[in-house]
């Protein structure tokens, strides 16, 4: 049985085209900054991203690891989102390995951290108190529909910023995913943000990998935490010639993840007994709540498996789908045929 595959980006095969990127690639030590592949793949990915300089990591989630601990000492206090993945998702990496301090803003359901509750947070001199130093946001935030964060929104947190002297850091894991919603140009959404991680390895397509992006003084700062963190790869070119194919051929592929995630929440949606509004699906990320009288979450969940289709189950009742190249129109169609044959027998 061929398996559909919607848990979530992460799971996109490399392409031809990247495979035979990766076994031709030319490389060197990158450690000694001497693998030209990496070096090519980290200029490109500045250049795209608007920014002076690049590092390459292995996972979004030491991209944002090195880029928090860049900003801060131990001790300080970072502003970020309570649905944001460095919270949630990070095994706690910023205070277990950074003592870095988390402090939570609720995330609207767009994705935005209200400014306002944001100024408030931030602290005074006072002896008792840590100092903040950074403000997280996510572009696009993930468990938030995986909503893109508007320019004006980049631009008014960036204002805040500045009044009062803290530096922003951007988890862009799907930044070209809120560029192509947004039909805007990525360096509009990331001229504002200090650092930015993206990832190669989501709808890019790209096997594994993540840059961080920012000025050459932060990325030479990010080097060493990198290497602290046991992040120094040897022969990385082999992974970075996979991402320089992610980032110039498949930054347009990603409009057809979204088309695709449009019609199921449309299809979901007409549903009894699933609930979900499809004008909040903007990118690829779909979320669906389930509550019907026969069908339990965990029944829903395997009996679509049986069908062949993998989707998440990520809280009671709520459940996340993310399209992705290995997913099709038809794909979609039979899942939402499937989802009604479970519930409306
Ligand atoms: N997200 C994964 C899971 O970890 C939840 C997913 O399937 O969505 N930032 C954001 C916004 C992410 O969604 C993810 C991965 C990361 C960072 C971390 O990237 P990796 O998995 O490369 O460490």
């Amino acid at each position: 049985m061929k398996i559909i595959d919607l848990r979530s980006d992460t799971v996109t095969q490399p392409t031809p085209e990247m495979r035979e990127a990766m076994s031709l690639a030319e490389v060197g030590d990158d450690v000694l900054e001497e693998d030209p592949t990496v070096n090519k793949l980290q200029e490109l990915a500045a250049h795209k991203i608007g920014k002076e300089s690049a590092l390459f990591v292995p996972s979004g989630a030491m991209g944002n690891l090195v880029s928090v601990l860049t900003h801060c000492q131990r001790g300080d206090e970072v502003i970020l989102g309570d649905r944001c993945h460095i919270l949630l998702n990070e095994v706690g990496g910023i205070s277990a390995l950074g003592g870095i301090h988390p402090r939570t803003v609720p995330n609207e359901d767009d994705g935005t951290l209200p400014l306002d509750r944001v100024e408030r947070l931030i602290r005074g001199p006072d002896i008792h108190y840590p100092p903040t130093r950074l403000i997280c946001l996510e572009n696009t935030q993930n468990y938030c529909s995986g909503a893109p964060l508007p320019v004006s929104y980049m631009d008014a947190t960036a204002s805040l910023a500045a009044r009062h002297n803290l530096k922003i850091h951007l988890d862009g894991a799907r930044i070209f995913n809120a560029a192509m919603a947004l039909s805007t140009d990525v360096r509009e959404l990331t001229r504002q943000a200090d650092s930015v991680m993206f990832c190669l390895s989501k709808g890019l397509s790209a096997p594994v990998g993540s840059l961080v992006c920012g000025t050459r003084d932060f990325i030479h700062k990010a080097r060493k935490v990198r290497k602290m963190v046991g992040g120094g790869m040897r022969q990385a070119g082999h992974l970075a010639a996979a991402g320089i194919v992610a980032l110039e051929k498949m930054t347009a592929r990603l409009k057809e993840d979204h088309d695709n995630a449009q019609i199921l929440a449309c299809g979901l949606a007409r549903i009894d007994g699933i609930r979900l509004d499809p004008k909040n699906v903007k990118t690829n990320i779909v979320f669906f709540e389930l509550n019907h009288p026969k069908t339990t979450p965990g029944e829903f969940l395997e009996r679509l498996k049986s069908m062949g289709i993998k989707i998440l189950l990520i809280d009671r009742g709520v459940f996340r789908a993310v399209l992705n190249r290995g997913v099709s129109r038809d794909h979609v169609d039979y899942f939402v045929k499937s989802a009604q044959n479970i519930l409306q027998p």
